[in-house]
């Protein structure tokens, strides 16, 4: 018991000296702030943060991993944005959802955050500026992209300032100590589906109404909070809101399944990384002619830009079937290659956001 006591005394006083950092880099960051706000600049620097973290995890990490640093480090950036200018982030909600734990991956726990409904209604909060950012999904490796996002990044007028990537990991959630006291599994059908192998194994004797069907994750997690022995099928933020403890974890089937997610402005927050990539909405004007798509693309060679991405999507005001491109591109606005493509092609480019690339 001694050891035990002595060693608390250790980490008390490595996190007085922790806490003491903590407070000497926040006085900067409040001078960052200060000049950030002076100069009207942006606050939020993705390719700064990944730049401190990248630097960070090149050095001797001890017992802890990249990714531990790395979720250290956005909490703490979180935090350092919070003090330069509280900001409200609007999500895909339900909380719990997989968009509000992508959200909070990339803006930490400390911001403010509001859920919305639907992918509509997040757009509709940056325009507007009730909310700064906007975090919506773009694409699932499995399912394929969010047409409702693309459609509407043509038709609004909001930049992608940054990507984020999460892997799609469910848990079983619940106050139970053990598997065998579980008397129910809370969760939504795309849950139950994507895990049915670890179900089987473990539940597979049950009976069919030991698996209950609700319309989120969120209200599974609530439900295993409340009644003892039930147990959620959900996402590791909403077991986290409705404070259910993890007795499993990375239960899906698909050890691959991942999202992307989009983080919305008003302004395209333009800044060069090691890494970019560009995302532009393309309507063809001699699209009833032979080869007005290679004519595009053979833009894209002459210039030396590679094509990472391109999807058609119709027009949904005309009666007739046309379509336009949703395109991703490697590099920058910023790059000349760039910036003169979208020049010489004039208004059959909208440009959509220049970011880091995540992938
Ligand atoms: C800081 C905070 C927010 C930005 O997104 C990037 C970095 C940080 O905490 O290091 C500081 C800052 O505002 C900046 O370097 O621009």
């Amino acid at each position: 018991m001694n050891e035990l006591i002595s060693l608390r005394n250790k980490i008390d006083r490595i996190d007085d000296s922790i806490l003491e950092l903590l407070k000497q880099r926040m006085d900067i960051v409040d001078e960052v702030g200060q000049l950030k706000r002076q100069n009207n600049a942006v606050i939020y620097h993705p390719d700064r943060e990944k730049e401190i973290i990248e630097r960070l995890v090149k050095n001797n990490l001890g017992k802890l991993t990249k990714s531990a640093v790395e979720a250290i480090y956005l909490e703490i950036f979180g935090v350092s944005r919070n003090l330069e200018l509280p900001e409200l982030i609007s999500y895909l909600g339900p909380e719990g959802s997989f968009t509000h734990q992508a959200a909070e991956n990339r803006f930490g726990a400390i911001a403010e955050y509001v859920s919305l409904p639907n992918i509509k209604s997040v757009f509709e909060s940056v325009e507007t500026g009730r909310a700064k950012y906007g975090v919506v999904p773009i694409e699932n490796n499995q399912e394929g992209m969010v047409k409702e996002t693309m459609d509407l990044l043509n038709e609004k007028n909001l930049y992608i300032i940054a990507e984020i990537v999460i892997p799609v990991n469910f848990c079983i959630a619940t106050k139970a100590n053990h598997f065998s006291d579980i008397t129910k599994i809370y969760s939504k059908d795309i849950a139950f589906n994507q895990c049915k192998g670890f179900l089987n194994d473990y539940f597979g004797n049950k009976q069919v109404d030991f698996f209950t069907q609700l319309e989120s994750t969120s209200q599974a997690a609530k439900l295993a909070s409340e009644e003892n022995g039930s147990a959620a099928l959900c996402s590791h933020i909403a077991a986290k809101i409705y404070n259910v403890p993890i007795l499993f974890d990375n239960i899906q089937d698909n050890e691959s399944n991942q999202t992307r997610f989009y983080i919305l402005s008003k302004v395209d927050n333009l800044k060069l990384s090691t890494k970019d990539k560009t995302t532009l909405a393309v309507k063809l004007k001699n699209d009833d002619k032979p080869g007005a798509l290679l004519s595009l693309l053979q833009d894209f060679e002459s210039y030396g830009i590679n094509l990472l991405k391109i999807e058609s999507r119709p027009f949904k005001d005309t009666k007739d079937f046309k379509f336009w491109f949703f395109i991703d591109i490697e590099g920058n606005l910023l790059h000349e290659s760039i910036k003169e493509v979208i020049l010489k092609r004039g208004d059959e480019i909208k440009f959509l956001g220049s970011y880091l690339q995540t992938l």
